[in-house]
């Protein structure tokens, strides 16, 4: 371990300097924000330093360089991620107290910058943590929003967006690099000129606007290496402050110039898997990939010189998911217009570095844009892409049976539209999913025929998670007790969890690890009363769906769950239930209707259900607003029940599944993204399955024997009377009944069925329930889980990106 401080007392002397250099105050007088920001200083300064050593060291080797191009990074706050990295978390605490201060309490201070929208983000600032953890140079590259996504308020029920103006105070990790600036074009004509007997291409007339790079520090585990997240904000050229008209009192006019050019880096469009079309995404797209291409180039060119065939030796790029697809041509562009060279030289270079990862199978996130749009904001672009999609036609085996369709499938350009999953996998030497039914999905269906063409680049890569972050930081209680156990290692090697098994069968043992998981729920019941004023019983269950709002992830059928449960309760009171809090949390798209829909009737149920005192012994329902990578920290580790309930075939991977789990809460899942990995890894019996598989859901769809009618008649008394509950007042007394979401299960015929496992839902999670009587029992599946857990850490993953994609 690289620690950045030796003692308490060299940390005390050190940050006693960096609180009255920065405040310009005597210590006994400075605030907490003073504090907190001087304690970020400091630790960020001590940071580059190790930067600056990690530089030379990959520098010194001629190591290869990772270059991870992601639209989101949802990297959380990171004061106390880093204190841990850097081994001093302990020290700065105990120092910090005798100084009169609370760590905790500064660490609140800290924005938690909401760069991305749910688990694809996430992922992306998990790999950072894991690739400095295992030495791999490997870089960050991609927006710096203004504003992060929308917070989410909760009015009558329903969600409200508000501006998450995350930068208002500064962001005390981040540097602004003017020297690293990046002009890039938008618009224009293309002009070609001959020259030797070649043609060479340049564009004319474009408008430009600024590309500004901001630099973070990422601080692996150990403390041996820190490299760099870098995020692009978008300024105007020079400063076009227009006087004249500032003089003549069109203040308006005076700024538009900065306006238009700002508006690239202003938002994150807040869709996860969905709407697309804006003009604006585009700009962001072209962005941060011209940009990043231009510095990964550069830094190329200073090690290597232009030496351009030594590029996949040296440097990987990898796209996560569709948003970085330009990557390819944009590559292009600069090797043959601005680097001439020839094409075929171009193109082998550009396909051995590019490496391109899928998350999603759902058709209408498949990005595509249409070509009249396309052409005109990047006209040189999109000719590169015209050539590559010539090139590819032309050389298409013709020889097999059906390779019209074949062609038409993994065309780039069809239908007055650039399809941009198909130009991924043409520009890249590698395609993988994200979970092994993810991937076989892909190779069966959705990229089916390029998986006939070129077997050898698919490749499954299972998602993994910080155990820094989502186990030694979120959850101390349990991490303390564990590393009582088995050591530190497992923070360096997450594989050593399972000397946890060892433990299974030791009463007093088993009686700690249920203490902690009741001081994590303590700590949330009372955050949840400070957020939603409302009281949970920390005795109860605490059984947690956390995710982003979508139709397939069926939050629906979860709460169609607690509906059945009240109105059996209240019909019966004798009808047994293990006391139960129902936790929700997650944003809808602002768009997305039914999203939107389904968190009101969340709110309306709970409003019933938590007023009405024949219930409230055995149940609550909470959603707590505005969930984020924070609170996501003090949801996890007081979880008992993890949700995983998508239609088989839907959820990629997931990655909340695997953060409960590591956090010992029991699986209540489909056969779905990782929860099969899950299964594999810790025994069906200890998790709960039910519902259909995918083969089975493929199976229905495909009888068109599945009718939302006949499941409400078959059910009257439970599935039936739920139903007849979005519409009859029950739940009405918020903001009104839920009609919406009625019409879209009985006249959309039960689309991503919830009604087909509805009974074995519930079921399920009446058998899971009753287990909890039996704690011992309970707290030993609980710990086998974590321990089961280790091959979810995302340096597993990035290992077998490293050794398998990026050779680095
Ligand atoms: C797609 C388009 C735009 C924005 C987000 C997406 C997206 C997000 N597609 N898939 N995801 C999720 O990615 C996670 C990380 O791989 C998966 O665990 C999860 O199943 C995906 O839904």
């Amino acid at each position: 371990m690289n620690r950045i401080f030796e003692s308490k007392e060299e940390f005390k002397e050190l940050y006693l300097s960096s609180v009255t250099s920065l405040s310009g105050k005597p210590f006994e007088m400075t605030s907490d924000f003073d504090r907190f920001q001087a304690l970020v200083k400091l630790v960020a300064s001590k940071a580059r330093s190790v930067q600056t050593e990690t530089e030379k060291r990959v520098h010194d080797t001629g190591q290869k360089r990772v270059y991870y191009f992601s639209i989101e990074f949802l990297i959380g706050r990171l004061l106390d991620n880093y204190l841990i990295n850097f081994g001093v978390r302990d020290l700065v605490a105990e120092a910090l107290k005798e100084m009169g201060s609370n760590l905790e309490t500064l660490e609140e201070y800290e924005p938690d910058p909401a760069l991305g929208n749910g688990g694809l983000g996430r992922l992306a600032a998990c790999f950072l943590d894991s690739m400095a953890h295992e030495g791999i140079a490997g870089y960050g590259n991609g927006m710096r929003y203004r504003y992060g996504l929308f917070k989410q308020e909760i009015v009558n029920g329903a969600q409200h967006e508000t501006t998450d103006d995350w930068l208002v105070h500064g962001y005390p990790w981040e540097v602004r690099r003017q020297d690293k600036a990046v002009r890039i074009g938008f618009g224009g004509h293309v002009v070609g000129t001959e020259e030797n007997g070649r043609m060479r291409y340049h564009t004319e007339g474009t408008d430009d606007v600024l590309a500004v790079p901001y630099d973070i520090p990422v601080v692996g585990y150990g403390g041996n290496t820190v490299n760099k997240l870098r995020v692009w904000s978008a300024e105007p050229v020079e400063e076009e402050f227009d006087l004249d008209a500032f003089n003549a009192g069109d203040y308006a006019k005076a700024q538009a110039h900065r306006a238009e050019a700002e508006a690239i880096s202003a938002i994150l469009y807040p869709n996860d898997a969905g709407e697309h079309g804006r003009l604006l995404r585009l700009k962001q797209e072209y962005l941060f990939v011209a940009a990043g291409i231009n510095s990964v180039l550069d830094t190329f060119r200073k090690e290597h010189g232009s030496d351009w065939k030594l590029l996949p030796q040296y440097v990987a790029i990898h796209t996560n998911d569709t948003h970085p697809a330009m990557c390819g041509p944009e590559l292009m562009r600069v090797l043959v217009d601005e680097e001439n060279l020839e094409w075929d030289e171009a193109w082998d270079i550009t396909t051995k570095t590019i490496s391109y990862t899928n998350h999603t199978i759902l058709p209408e996130a498949l990005e595509k844009w249409p070509i009249s749009t396309f052409s005109k904001l990047l006209p040189r672009v999109y000719q590169i892409i015209d050539e590559i999609s010539r090139r590819y036609n032309a050389a298409f085996d013709r020889s097999q049976d059906g390779w019209q369709d074949r062609l038409r499938q993994t065309a780039i350009l069809w239908d007055g539209e650039v399809r941009m999953a198909n130009l991924s996998v043409i520009c890249s030497h590698s395609v993988n999913g994200v979970a092994k039914l993810h991937t076989d999905i892909l190779e069966r269906e959705t990229l089916k025929d390029f998986y006939a063409l070129t077997p050898q680049k698919f490749n499954n890569k299972t998602n993994g998670i910080s155990p820094r972050r989502f186990l030694a930081e979120a959850n101390p209680s349990y991490a303390k007790l564990i590393t009582e156990a088995i050591g530190t290692g497992w923070l360096d090697d997450a594989a050593e969890l399972s000397k946890l098994e060892a433990f299974e069968g030791d009463p007093a043992f088993l009686e700690r690890v249920g203490a902690s998981k009741h001081e994590n729920k303590v700590r949330l019941a009372n955050y949840v009363r400070r957020e939603c004023g409302l009281a949970i019983d920390p005795n109860s269950i605490f059984d947690v769906q956390v995710k982003r709002f979508h139709a397939y992830k069926r939050q629906l059928l979860n709460i169609f769950k607690v509906m059945d449960i009240y109105n059996r309760r209240i019909a019966d009171p004798n009808f047994r239930v293990a006391p139960t809090t129902f936790i929700f949390s997650g944003k809808a798209a602002s768009s997305y209707t039914f999203a939107k829909e389904t968190i009101r009737l969340i709110n309306s149920v709970a409003n019933v259900v938590n007023n009405d005192p024949r219930v409230n012994e055995v149940m609550k329902v909470c959603f707590i607003p505005n969930f984020r990578v924070s609170n996501a920290q003090l949801i996890y580790p007081a979880a008992e029940i993890s949700e995983q309930i998508s239609t088989a075939g839907m959820e990629a991977s997931g990655t909340s599944n695997m953060k409960l789990m590591m956090n010992g809460a029991i699986t209540l899942g489909t056969m779905d993204g990782a929860n099969i990995e899950i299964v594999n890894l810790a025994g069906a019996e200890n998790e709960k399955i039910f519902g259909l598989t995918a083969p089975e859901v493929d199976e229905l769809r495909a009888s068109g024997m599945h009718f939302a009618w006949d499941m409400y008649n078959a059910d009257p008394d439970r599935l039936g009377r739920v139903i007849d509950e979005l519409t009859d007042d029950t739940f009405a007394a918020l903001s009104g009944n839920f009609e919406s979401i009625y019409n879209e299960l009985m006249n959309g015929n039960d689309h991503d069925l919830v009604m087909k496992d509805f009974a074995s839902y519930v079921q399920a999670w009446e058998e899971l329930t009753q287990g909890y009587s039996d704690r011992m029992d309970w707290n030993r599946r609980a710990l086998h889980n974590t321990a089961c857990s280790g091959w979810f850490s995302s340096d597993r993953t990035i290992r077998e990106y490293r050794d398998e994609i990026w050779g680095a």
